[in-house]
């Protein structure tokens, strides 16, 4: 259970650090599963002939199907510096960036790791009566192209009435300010959410393949970029975030990898979760 001082914490910043959340071991056994799922789905193969290379702000139909469909895979994504490393047929650079969205649920040591006992104690204290995981994700942040993510909150894109929302974020590396790191404006989470991410409420566009899109712009140019603080942490420790919390992390061109595993979670009981999101 969270003690009073670290609830208080959450509350106050809308984000929490918990040291030593996982041990080095597992933090080691997630890495080796991740190889293993890379491996045994053929994903390098894979990719070679999926010609979809998402990027956020330069989403195509084909990358917004593909993403939609991902729910309830396990599915890769890869950086945005991949098709060029690709052609280029340079084998010494990662190209993935994340795998998801169910790794949750269909992996059985993810799984483990998402229902542990620990887990379920921090929604106990969080007051979570019917806690749902979803979705999850295995982020790479790889050597010299890790992506940035751009500064949002995780209500925009899981969305519920009324907003109910936490992740829970687990370093499975040292993640510092040299390879992209969390970064947060604390207090963020009092104010409203800015945009959402829907499925395009407009029939006609959605046939023509515009499938999703913002409400109120594009969350990246929407925050004062002097108030945020970065959240360094080790191997281990995981960041518990609050579905209002303004985060981002920077682009990683440092030589080390910054791998993290994540799952976001909702209370079933008292809201709804909007059919609207992604
Ligand atoms: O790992 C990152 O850089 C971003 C992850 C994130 O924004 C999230 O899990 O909500």
């Amino acid at each position: 259970m969270l003690n009073e001082d670290q609830l208080k914490k959450f509350d106050q910043d809308g984000f929490l650090i918990i040291k030593d959340f996982l041990t080095k071991e597992k933090c080691q056994q997630l890495k080796t599963e991740i190889d293993k799922v890379i491996e045994t789905n053929n994903f390098l193969e894979q990719i070679k002939t999926i010609s979809v290379f998402l990027a956020d702000e330069n989403s195509t139909k084909a990358a917004d199907e593909y993403f939609l469909s991902s729910v309830d895979k396990i599915r890769p994504f890869l950086e945005g510096r991949a098709k060029e490393i690709l052609e280029k047929n340079d084998k010494s650079v990662k190209i993935f960036n994340k795998i998801g969205h169910a790794l949750h649920a269909l992996n059985p040591v993810f799984k483990e790791t998402t229902f542990d006992n620990q887990v379920k104690e921090i929604f106990k204290s969080f007051g979570y009566k019917k806690p749902i995981v979803c979705q999850s994700m295995y982020i790479f942040k790889q050597p010299f192209i890790g992506g940035e993510v751009m500064p949002h909150q995780d209500g925009s894109y899981l969305y519920t009435e009324p907003l109910k929302v936490t992740g829970i974020w687990i370093a499975l590396e040292d993640c510092t300010n040299e390879n992209g790191c969390l970064e947060f404006i604390p207090g963020s989470h009092k104010g409203p959410l800015v945009t959402r991410f829907i499925r395009n409420p407009n029939d006609e566009e959605y046939n023509a393949g515009k499938f999703l899109g913002y409400t109120n712009g594009v969350p990246k140019f929407s925050y004062d970029n002097s108030k945020f603080i970065s959240a360094e942490v080790k191997a281990g420790d995981a960041i518990l975030i609050d579905g209002l919390v303004v985060h981002r992390s920077a682009p990683n061109l440092s030589a080390k990898s910054r791998n993290i595993y994540t799952f976001h979670v909702y209370d079933a009981d008292g809201t709804e979760f909007s059919k609207q999101n992604w």
